[in-house]
């Protein structure tokens, strides 16, 4: 989470005047700071510094015997990696790792041209960011459950949106979001909002955190400030519209029948300080309504911002005042929310307080009536608004009416249940709708369960991302690692079943059953426009000083046992490799020329360089793949 300097920040703790931030939350939030400076004192780095706790009796096995296979995959956000990370569940072991943002050493992710493609280049072929820090990611719906199709992830720092392939698990492409900073929430939609036949993910909302000048100038009033919630195309990946706000996005959430986006809003009063963020006693979440939004742009009913073309509509206060022709409503939750999520039933949408001790509950139902006139105050759209406990962020669900949220400053997770915390709201004070709490290691932020945000929730596993692992762990100097911990779920209390650490700093994922994806695992030849289908036509083709080689690889050789290229020539390496077997892949390294990358079985790839040194550079195979793995080379001779 970005915000967790703000929440342990010792100031907050004079915000006593606040209903929500009242003395217990002072003591909590003292707490937090206490707990978070509280590191065990300095251990000899070869015991661990204190004792875990016991682990809980029962629960699920997650220790599957050697050769089992995971019943569930995980895909994780990587945070500063810039990556997204696959892991099995319940083991939690990790499989993959798949580069989007950032360069990746094993596959040569940054480094061949088709990657550098994907990422984005500068002018002189360099990539334009090196850095990302991915937040959250989502994965394609189609009748309301995964389909198998794409997984979306964000960068916050560089405001761009990668889709992963979900039948390679390869990023094949990303978008940056024009006038947008900080983007932070994502999510696909569920269907589309008119017509009845799309009942599959085309579109991926976005929200944008940080308000600024738009277009982007050096204003210093930041009154004058903006923030915009965008919309990509899920098939083309590109911008298809946005909306102005006033105020701010944060996270994001879909309802199921494909007509509203949601976001949270913790800066309604638009500040530049934290102080001025936390200034009023409520913010909002946004909702938007989808066909009407696109009907505007059809309309023409529209703007562009700078240099960007895309469609961007008006949906600030002043330009809705009408809820029946209103493209976004704004409904009031209290002090600096954090997170909205969509319940499995379809019905709901949860809020959390994070200044606030609460959840808020909001009908689906009836903020579609408030767009249609048949609600007068939007404010009725609030079923539920119940304390939970300090420091609410993020909520998931087990299909059985149940949610669960994570407490960063009390460390723990609630479950409570959402029809009980309705009649709690509605006057009934006997309705007891905290069913569960559990302590978790330490300060939670994100939290997922099994199939959670879709219509086959199936109440198994919980997994929850905590910020800090404190004594967990053996102590490897200055940074920790963070924890990841699973929970069993399926009984009526919540069973810790395991610990992982994580380097820093996890963020959202999602947990799906493992047939709702069919991967592949060799390629075909014709994926690749660049491919060398037969190893006859290998070869050293010289276009002045521009030298493109081809070259195939079948274990243990490559086609070109040496080649020849000039001091000076610009050199376009392509390598197909024609082994068709699953699990065989060739790596290919080019001494001192900064070239690594690997190709699987019928892959294709390139890499283009200035052959700027003479001398013998013994070209090698990088990626075990036989008995004369080590023999597998090719000479590159650069004649002076
Ligand atoms: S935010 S810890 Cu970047 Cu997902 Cu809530
Ligand atoms: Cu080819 Cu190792
Ligand atoms: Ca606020």
């Amino acid at each position: 989470m970005s915000d967790k300097t703000e929440v342990l920040n010792p100031e907050t703790a004079g915000m006593g005047r606040r209903r929500f931030i009242n003395t217990a939350a002072i003591a909590g939030l003292t707490v937090g700071i206490a707990a978070c400076n509280d590191k065990p004192a300095a251990a000899p780095a070869t015991t661990p510094a204190a004792p875990a706790a016991p682990a809980a009796k029962g629960g699920a096995n997650v220790h599957l015997k050697p050769g089992e296979l995971d019943t569930y995959y995980g895909l994780w956000s990587g945070g500063h990696t810039g990556d997204m990370r696959v892991l099995g569940l319940p083991s939690g072991r990790e499989i993959h790792r798949i580069p989007c943002f950032v360069p990746d050493a094993l596959v040569g992710w940054g480094v061949t041209n088709e990657s550098k493609k994907v990422m984005g280049t500068k002018a002189d072929g360099n990539l334009r960011y090196t850095v990302a820090d991915t937040h959250h990611t989502h994965a394609s719906y189609k009748d309301g459950n995964y389909d198998g199709r794409y997984a979306w992830i964000n960068d916050k720092i560089n405001s761009r949106i990668a889709r992963i392939r979900l039948d390679y698990f390869v990023c094949d492409k990303i978008t940056q979001l024009p006038n947008v900073q900080g983007f932070h929430g994502i999510f696909p939609d569920k269907r589309d909002p008119v017509d009845a036949a799309i009942n599959y993910t085309t579109r991926v909302f976005c929200g944008g955190e940080f308000s600024i000048p738009l277009p982007n100038a050096p204003i210093e009033d930041h009154t004058k400030y903006r923030s915009l919630f965008s919309c990509v195309d899920a098939e083309t990946m590109e911008v298809r519209w946005q909306v102005l706000i006033d105020g701010n996005c944060d996270l994001v959430a879909t309802s199921f029948d494909g007509k509203l986006a949601a976001t949270n809003q913790y800066n309604t009063e638009m500040g530049a300080k934290y102080e001025d963020m936390m200034s009023a006693e409520r913010d909002a979440c946004l909702f938007y309504n989808v066909a009407r939004i696109e009907a505007a742009v059809k309309a023409g009913k529209f703007k562009t911002i700078g240099a960007s073309k895309v469609p961007v509509v008006d949906g600030t206060h002043e330009a809705n005042k009408d809820p029946k022709t209103s493209l976004v409503a704004y409904v009031s939750v209290p002090k600096n929310p954090h997170g909205v999520n969509a319940s499995p039933d379809q019905k709901y949408f949860i809020c959390a307080g994070k200044l606030s001790p609460t959840v808020t509950t909001i009908e689906l139902a009836k903020v579609l009536d408030w767009f249609d006139g048949k609600l007068e105050n939007l404010d009725d759209a609030i079923v539920a608004e119940v304390e939970v406990g300090l420091g609410p962020l993020h909520t998931a669900f087990d299909g059985r009416g149940n949610a669960y949220t994570t407490l960063f400053l009390d460390s723990q997770i609630v479950k409570w249940n959402v029809e009980a915390a309705i009649k709690f709201h509605a006057g009934d004070k006997s309705a007891k709708y905290v069913v569960d709490r559990l302590d978790v290691h330490y300060q939670p932020g994100h939290i997922n369960a099994s199939q959670s945000e879709t219509i086959a929730a199936d109440g198994k596993y919980l997994a929850v991302g905590c910020k800090f692992s404190k004594d967990r762990f053996l102590p490897v100097g200055p940074l920790h690692p963070e924890n990841e911990q699973l929970i069993d779920i399926s009984g009526d209390k919540m069973v810790l079943l395991a610990d992982h650490p994580v380097r820093g700093e996890p963020h959202d994922f999602i947990i799906f059953k493992r047939d709702l994806v069919k991967p592949k695992q060799v390629y075909s030849l014709d994926d690749f426009p660049l491919a060398i289908k037969d190893s006859k036509e290998s070869g050293v083709f010289r276009n002045g000083k521009k030298v493109t080689v081809k070259m195939t690889s079948l274990a243990p050789a490559f086609s070109l046992r040496e080649f020849k290229v000039k001091k000076g020539d610009e050199v376009t390496l392509i390598l197909t490799n024609l082994d068709k077997i699953e699990d065989l892949t060739h790596g290919f390294a080019i001494p001192n020329y900064n070239v690594n990358f690997i190709v699987n079985p019928l892959e294709t790839a390139s890499v283009t360089f200035i052959a700027d040194q003479p001398g013998v550079f013994w070209c090698y195979c990088t990626h075990f793949c036989h008995a004369l793995h080590l023999e597998m080379r090719s000479r590159m001779i650069v004649e002076a």
